[in-house]
């Protein structure tokens, strides 16, 4: 398979040859494949998730809730296993339609509240609780456009740069190129907010730190996609001085450990959380 060769016929089908990771969980058709009831835990907060980017930010948001002392945002982290399908399962597409981790259900209001999306479940649980979302109108602007530049942006970093970079079945030039350009410029737009910003709205810490650190801050820290030297990350001083600051934050180190199994010995992250000691 190469792009050169490649002419669109006129209809497009199905192919399920495609290849590349994650090519075996990829549908044109949304919904539920089988029948699977989702779990329920004791907590007024039922998370189904896992520990991707998309998926810390929420832990990473109740983990802070719960060091200020917010009983109502006690969870139970389910683990949806999208290698497997989970995603597709009956229960799970009620919740989400859209078949994506992160989904929470929020069993304390009557009745109970899906949220799909992460921005959305940030969003949510900070206007629950009052807290990491400023009030003045002003101030929630800027949180709301940075929190919103992330869910715009990511897509590119991950569904763009990181699938061909890493994950495609050959490597082509061509968005490889195009993807590593964008990537770079999103680095830059942040690299010079952070220049004279703690945050990055300015001072306090709020969701759209916890929005973009999981993916712009795990790419210069992290070795994202194995692309660090590729993209020149540590160039982007700003963020990567950002991203250490935020990774230092305990309620941070806690949720950042929950929804996937640890990958040897020295690594401390669990699949499900259902109780503050499953951290301790
Ligand atoms: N815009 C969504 C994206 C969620 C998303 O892409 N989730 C991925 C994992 S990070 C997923 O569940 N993929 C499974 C699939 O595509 O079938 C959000 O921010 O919640």
């Amino acid at each position: 398979m190469t792009d050169e060769k490649y002419s669109p016929p006129k209809v497009w089908t199905w192919d399920q040859e495609s290849g590349g990771r994650f090519a075996n969980i990829n549908r044109p058709i949304s919904g539920a494949t089988h029948d699977k009831e989702l779990p329920v835990g004791k907590h007024p907060m039922q998370l189904y998730s896992l520990g991707t980017p998309n998926g810390v930010k929420v832990t990473v948001l109740l983990e802070e809730l719960l060091a200020l002392g917010y009983e109502g945002a006690e969870y139970d982290a389910y683990l949806i296993n999208i290698g497997n399908g989970d995603q597709f399962g009956s229960g799970f597409v009620e919740i989400n339609p859209n078949s994506k981790i992160p989904a929470l259900l929020d069993r304390s209001s009557e009745p109970y509240t899906r949220v799909f999306e992460s921005g959305a479940i940030l969003v949510y649980l900070a206007e629950k609780f009052g807290e990491f979302i400023p009030t003045d109108p002003a101030a929630r602007a800027e949180c709301m456009s940075w929190l919103f530049w992330q869910m715009g942006s990511a897509p590119y970093l991950g569904g763009g740069f990181g699938h061909f970079y890493a994950y495609a079945p050959e490597k082509f030039e061509y968005p490889i190129n195009r993807f590593a350009m964008e990537v770079k410029r999103q680095l830059d737009v942040l690299d010079k907010n952070l220049e004279n910003r703690k945050f990055i709205c300015g001072d306090e810490y709020n969701i759209a730190d916890m929005a973009i650190h999981p993916w712009y801050g795990y790419l210069v820290l992290k070795n994202a996609y194995n692309a660090a030297e590729f993209l020149d990350v540590k160039s982007y001083k700003n963020v990567v001085r950002w991203a250490e600051e935020i990774s230092e934050r305990p309620a941070f180190k806690r949720g950042a450990r929950v929804g996937r199994p640890p990958s040897g010995p020295e690594d401390n992250a669990i699949p499900e959380r259902h109780d503050a000691s499953d951290l301790d």
